[in-house]
């Protein structure tokens, strides 16, 4: 399987990492260490070291509870930096947003591919995603971060939430995007219990059914911080733990925080399953 994002072609015959690059003040385990330029590039040139194959670049907060962020103030955080990144490094630049407007700018400035938690929902944004041309990834989230871990209830684990990325895939490919530049996501902890993120992770490999790419968000989350007591700095054995499980059960890309042991950890598994 390869991904064709902008300029560049992304194997998903091994796994592979998407590092986290927040520029927002508020992000649960970030937020505010990147609001400068210059440290936000710092910060992809050290993921860049560590081995990450994409930086998810980030400038409205989706944790648990936050306030939306407009347009101007969105587009002032990232530009620079997805600008910045796509002009020194040879890495796909993916932006992180549900907004459309957002989406055109960032793919003019250098982005090539998009990361929607929101799944192309908004009003918008499935045309911005087909003029753009690059790689979606379409999230599964139960309610908005506002409200979402208020009371997430499911009928079954993981059929909802695949049913409703199928239907989404469907609703994206007759609106013109092609199946080749899709990819999915569970979106753990986007409306989703302790229980919930972990039967959805026992159960991974159920969305090999829906026959794209995988992308998988567990690197620090409320989940990992619960099983272990830990705060959110302190919850790399945990997030390393859950990528391997994940990519074991057939996960393409881990999105994370902590790149470099991630990396390691991967590498070990490419290796094992590269014999048996
Ligand atoms: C932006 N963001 C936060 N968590 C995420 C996850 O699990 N997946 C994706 N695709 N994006 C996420």
């Amino acid at each position: 399987m390869k991904l064709h994002a902008g300029r560049h072609l992304i194997d998903l015959d091994q796994p592979r990492v998407m590092g986290i690059l927040n520029v927002t003040p508020d992000s649960f385990s970030d937020g505010g260490r990147f609001l400068d330029v210059d440290d936000a590039l710092r910060q992809a040139a050290e993921m860049i070291e560590a081995g990450a194959d994409i930086i998810d670049v980030g400038g409205e907060s989706t944790r648990p509870g936050a306030d939306e962020t407009s347009v101007q103030t969105e587009l002032d955080r990232i530009m620079p930096v997805i600008e910045g990144i796509a002009d020194r490094f040879d890495i796909p630049v993916s932006v992180d947003t549900s907004k459309p407007e957002i989406m055109r700018v960032a793919v003019s400035v250098g982005a090539s591919m998009i990361n929607d938690v929101f799944a192309l929902r908004a009003e918008g944004a499935i045309d911005a995603a087909v003029e753009a041309g690059v790689p979606v990834c379409l999230m599964h989230m139960q309610g908005t971060p506002r409200s979402m871990q208020e009371s997430p209830a499911y009928e079954r684990l993981p059929g909802d939430i695949i049913d409703f990325l199928g239907e989404r895939v469907r609703h994206c490919l007759s609106a013109g995007l092609c199946k080749e530049k899709l990819i999915v996501d569970p979106g753990f902890g986007f409306g989703k219990s302790d229980q919930h993120n972990l039967e959805i992770l026992s159960k991974l490999n159920q969305f090999a059914e829906l026959g794209l790419p995988l992308l998988v968000g567990l690197s620090r989350k409320r989940t990992l911080g619960n099983l272990t007591g830990k705060p959110a700095d302190r919850r790399l054995g945990a997030g390393v733990a859950a990528a391997v499980i994940a990519v074991e059960k057939g996960a393409n890309i881990v999105r994370t925080h902590d790149v470099a042991d991630t990396v390691d950890a991967l590498k070990v598994v490419t290796a094992v399953n590269r014999i048996g």
